[in-house]
């Protein structure tokens, strides 16, 4: 009985600080402002008050880290995984689970044609129909390193009021939906095998809910500690059991 209140308790424990939360909704919560001088591809202690989920599925296929936050005026989101190539590219696709849904807010990252030396605020069309904004919102990076990892970072306006570029008037308190998807064989990216044609349909997606709240302190020291207390009084209650029973 004991050892099934420790497991449920560190169970518990984990489910509230996300740390098993690899297949749930995205949590964005407030935090500091982003500097657009830091949105430059590399994950640093910018991102230390988002929220970070890892195993995220993407399309066509594999898992990423991700780091999520607003802080007010706009939406925060990186995204890194291991990609077949040094010259990929990686869109985000709100508000829709149909790839390259019509009337669809996008961002495009490194695509050879339409965003080849970076960021591009994009809104989809339909399947194969790409629209660079006319005004362009928001900031954003693509870098890859040696090891194939890419890493997207984006600052984008909650509410950049371009109606024309499809752009989501977003509010918190509400859940939006966000899809991340790459490709390295070819079409506006070289020198791997992955197409994202393989998803044509509805994709691997996650919501999103713009919490107005600042994260919870995260008292991982805390947590840690008392993970370890825990297992220190479980193996001192074992050994004392055992000594009672010899
Ligand atoms: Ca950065
Ligand atoms: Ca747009």
């Amino acid at each position: 009985m004991f050892f099934l209140s420790i497991a449920l308790l560190l169970l518990g424990t984990c489910a509230l600080f996300g740390i098993v939360a690899a297949q749930v909704s995205f949590n964005a919560f407030l935090g500091n402002v982003i500097v657009d001088s830091q949105i430059d591809g590399t994950i640093g202690s910018e991102w230390d008050d988002a929220s970070k989920y890892s195993n995220a599925v993407i399309n066509p296929k594999g898992t990423a880290e991700v780091w999520i936050k607003h802080d007010g005026s706009n939406l925060y989101l990186a995204v890194r995984f291991n990609v077949d190539s040094s010259n990929p590219w990686v869109a985000v696709q709100f508000a829709s689970i149909t790839c390259m849904s019509n009337n669809t807010d996008g961002a495009l990252f490194g695509h050879d044609e339409y965003a080849p030396d970076g960021y591009r605020d994009i809104h989809f069309g339909g399947i194969g129909v790409i629209t660079i904004d006319a005004v362009q919102n928001g900031v954003g990076a693509i870098s890859v390193d040696s090891s194939n990892v890419v890493t997207v970072e984006l600052k984008k306006p909650l509410n950049s009021g371009d109606i024309d570029g499809r752009d989501i008037a977003w509010l918190t308190g509400s859940t939006y939906t966000v899809v991340v998807m790459w490709d390295s064989n070819g079409d506006g990216s070289s020198g791997g095998s992955t197409s994202h044609n393989a998803v044509m349909t509805v994709l691997n997606s996650r919501t999103v809910f713009l919490n107005p709240e600042a994260i919870p302190e995260f008292p991982i020291e805390i947590a840690a500690s008392f993970m370890v207390a825990s297992l220190v009084y479980v193996i001192i209650f074992k050994r004392k059991k055992l000594k009672s029973k010899s």
